[in-house]
């Protein structure tokens, strides 16, 4: 698909010519340009996003959670002295004064962002001090968002995070078997099914009001934290598209599957996956003490789970999705989910055998 980008970005509120707008980042559920924008000789770069309406069906609301969640944050950071422009994902209005424009042309929604500048976001943790930034980075933004008021927020994607109906939903993709691909992952499916017990305990906590439903981010993986460039130390917290009601348990255990993995998400050789319980220490560290005392008891006992858990779920999308024909994460080679949930499996392997662990780690800080 090609894109009039020269029109789309002229219906937001910026100036000057478009110079350049190409892909970027690595992300799986949108398209990211980068747009850069010539003033007068002087240049401003962009993220330009065709947001996945596949996927998000309801646009308009989801724009206005960010739109929400963005002002609320930059109220926030400018009180604390900060520079919301660099320390918050900050929409650019589109010339009428919405939250994103459609594209007739190529039938497509599409939003903008300042361009946070100066700043990287890394796909694998290759420094300890990139994640435990990362890690104070999600803490802090918890506490950022702890005043904001939980009810304003639409669920985007409802049940995200609901492990029962994800196992539900991997079970019809088993049965259906549209491919017939189910025959080359027996072990992968003997995996996923062996643990099932695994589904309902935290779904349960919530619903029982013994964990309390925080407003949460839901993808926090590494990749959605900028990082200074120079100092390396944190900017801002990206990627806002999944904020949503559930457990912090779900956003630190999303941490620690994808930052605690010392191979990348996809890699096909196993033996580089592990899992690196020195780096769960170093995010355990980051993330509670940017809690502080938020954190509750029964929060505090499910964490370790909750990695387990998150890598669980992850693993057993992964797989439904190959399942299913690769509709849903972007692929960019065959077998790619495949490769994707045999590495979170391991790293489950791994996690099982040193859980004791983990859990006096958490008690620790
Ligand atoms: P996806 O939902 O597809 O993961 P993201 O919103 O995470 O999309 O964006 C993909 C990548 O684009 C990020 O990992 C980051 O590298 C880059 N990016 C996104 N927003 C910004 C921004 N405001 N400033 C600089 N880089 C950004
Ligand atoms: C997707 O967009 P991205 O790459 O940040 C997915 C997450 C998965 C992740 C696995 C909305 O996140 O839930 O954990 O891929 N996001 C959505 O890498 O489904
Ligand atoms: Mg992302």
């Amino acid at each position: 698909m090609t894109y009039d980008f020269e029109k789309i970005m002229a219906r937001f509120d910026v100036s000057g010519t478009l110079k350049s707008c190409e892909r970027y980042g690595e992300g799986h559920i949108n398209e990211t340009f980068l747009a850069v924008m010539e003033n007068g000789g002087a240049e401003k770069k962009y993220i330009l996003q065709k947001i996945n309406s596949n996927l998000f069906k309801d646009v308009d609301k989801l724009m206005n959670n960010i739109r929400l969640v963005t002002e609320f944050s930059r109220k926030k950071i400018v009180e604390r002295g900060g520079d919301p422009d660099r320390e918050s994902l900050s929409l650019v209005y589109a010339k009428d004064g919405a939250a994103y424009i459609y594209d007739e042309a190529s039938k497509g929604y599409f939003r903008v962002y300042k361009f946070i500048t100066d700043a990287v976001a890394y796909q694998i943790v290759e420094k300890p001090e990139d994640f435990y930034q990362s890690a104070v980075a999600f803490g802090d933004f918890a506490n950022l968002l702890a005043q904001f008021d939980a009810t304003q927020l639409y669920e985007v994607l409802p049940d995200f995070h609901n492990t029962v109906k994800r196992f539900e939903n991997f079970e019809k993709s088993l049965k259906a078997d549209k491919f017939n691909r189910a025959k080359d992952v027996q072990k992968e499916i003997e995996f996923v099914l062996q643990r099932k017990d695994y589904c309902s305990r935290i779904v349960d906590l919530l619903a029982s009001g013994k964990m309390p439903t925080k407003v949460t981010h839901n993808d926090t993986k590494l990749n959605n934290v900028m990082l200074d460039a120079k100092t390396g130390k944190y900017v801002a917290v990206i990627d806002l598209d999944t904020i949503m009601p559930g457990s912090i348990c779900y956003d630190f255990g999303d941490s620690i599957r994808f930052g605690c993995n010392t191979g990348a998400e996809d890699e096909p050789d196993l033996t580089k996956v592990n899992f690196d319980i020195n780096l769960f220490e170093v995010y355990a560290k980051g993330y509670l003490g940017a809690l502080g005392k938020s954190v509750t008891k029964t929060e505090k006992e499910n964490l370790a789970f909750g990695a387990i858990l998150m890598t669980y779920e992850c693993g057993m999308r992964f797989l439904a999705d190959y399942l299913d024909g690769d509709v849903y994460f972007r692929t960019h080679r065959a077998g790619q989910n495949v490769d994707r949930c045999r590495t979170q499996f391991k790293l489950i392997e791994d996690m099982e055998k040193v859980f004791d662990k983990m859990n006096a780690i958490v008690a620790k800080y």
